[in-house]
């Protein structure tokens, strides 16, 4: 078969998505947010009932790594430069200040979905919609409606539930293009011996950055095929049920690259964050909260976390910290 017909094949967003539900409205015509509406202040109650020991983790990888930073195909990684430091006075070029202070200073370019990221709601789209209805042409010179600065000056806290596919079919990693559904995380928490709970902060770990950081950066890239959560519209309604406000992964792109059954790329971007308004959460770093949360058996806490307040950002950094 030629590619040009099995490219036919392969439907488009809106006819794969037709029936999909939708949040649009649900908070209203202006609602920029999404499924962060369900984390009320009982939710942030709810999250710190969770914790118990008093531990606490950062889950966010390095930026500007000098070894390299694991990035979507066709982004660059962070470069910080240095625009001030030691040299600079040494050669009679820093600044003066009186009492004779020096500094050094610096500065960085990155792109901001380039490291450990929230994904504004309006990040994706098809069918010239952004989530909400807002007209996808808002995002064109930066984003007008639905962007990460609605999230960022929201904040995430709530329960989270961490759940280690990896852990789970024994595997360091799972493989590149692997996947598994809802089902698959319910029967996880089960011999975890938790229970995912409606509006949890949803964290799933399948290891794979692990293979970033501990293998040839080409083979990471080679074929690009993440592993992860795959489309069904009985997903779709589980995430719908569960009102899960915002899913956190260690991949960067939170589902598998590429939909098995239909072809077509990403499509829980859509289903879940442009349909429902669920908060996409990326390049996560999982493993030492794992290792953590298998040693000691307690897999829920209070996550907390707010991206960069970047005004009309498609998406902006973040470092969300867990308390258990
Ligand atoms: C894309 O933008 C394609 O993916 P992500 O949401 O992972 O940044």
């Amino acid at each position: 078969m030629s590619n040009e017909s099995k490219e036919k094949m392969v439907p488009d967003m809106a006819e794969l998505l037709a029936n999909s539900p939708k949040n649009w409205g649900k908070w209203g015509s202006e609602d920029e947010v999404g499924c962060l509406n369900y984390l009320t202040q009982e939710e942030a109650l709810r999250g710190i009932a969770a914790v118990k020991q008093g531990k606490t983790f950062t889950l966010q990888v390095k930026m500007g790594d000098p070894s390299g930073d694991p990035i979507w195909p066709g982004r660059r990684e962070a470069q910080r430069l240095n625009v001030l430091d030691r040299g600079h006075f040494m050669c009679g070029c820093g600044p003066r200040f009186p009492g004779n202070m020096e500094y050094a200073d610096d500065m960085m370019v990155i792109y901001l979905q380039g490291s450990s990221q929230y994904d504004a709601l309006g990040h994706v789209w098809y069918d010239e919609q952004l989530y909400n209805g807002f007209d996808a042409s808002t995002t064109i010179g930066g984003m007008k409606r639905a962007s990460v600065l609605p999230l960022a000056e929201r904040g995430v806290v709530g329960r989270g539930v961490l759940i280690d596919m990896a852990r789970y079919r024994n595997k360091e990693s799972l493989d590149k293009g692997e996947t598994f559904t809802h089902v698959d995380l319910m029967n996880a928490a089960k011999a975890q011996g938790c229970e995912i709970q409606k509006r949890d902060v949803l964290l799933i770990r399948t290891g794979w950055l692990g293979r970033f950081y501990s293998s040839d950066h080409a083979e990471f890239y080679k074929d690009f095929i993440e592993p992860g959560l795959t489309y069904s519209p009985e997903l779709v309604e589980w995430f719908a049920t569960m009102e899960i406000p915002n899913l956190v992964t260690d991949t960067i792109a939170n589902e598998v690259t590429i939909d098995p059954v239909s072809g077509v790329a990403l499509p829980l971007h859509n289903a879940l964050m442009r349909n429902l308004g669920v908060a996409f959460t990326e390049i996560i770093a999982l493993d030492a909260l794992a290792a953590d949360c298998a040693a000691d058996g307690q897999w829920t806490f209070l996550y907390t976390a707010a991206p960069l307040k970047v005004v009309g950002g498609t998406g902006a950094p973040v470092n969300p910290i867990v308390i258990k």
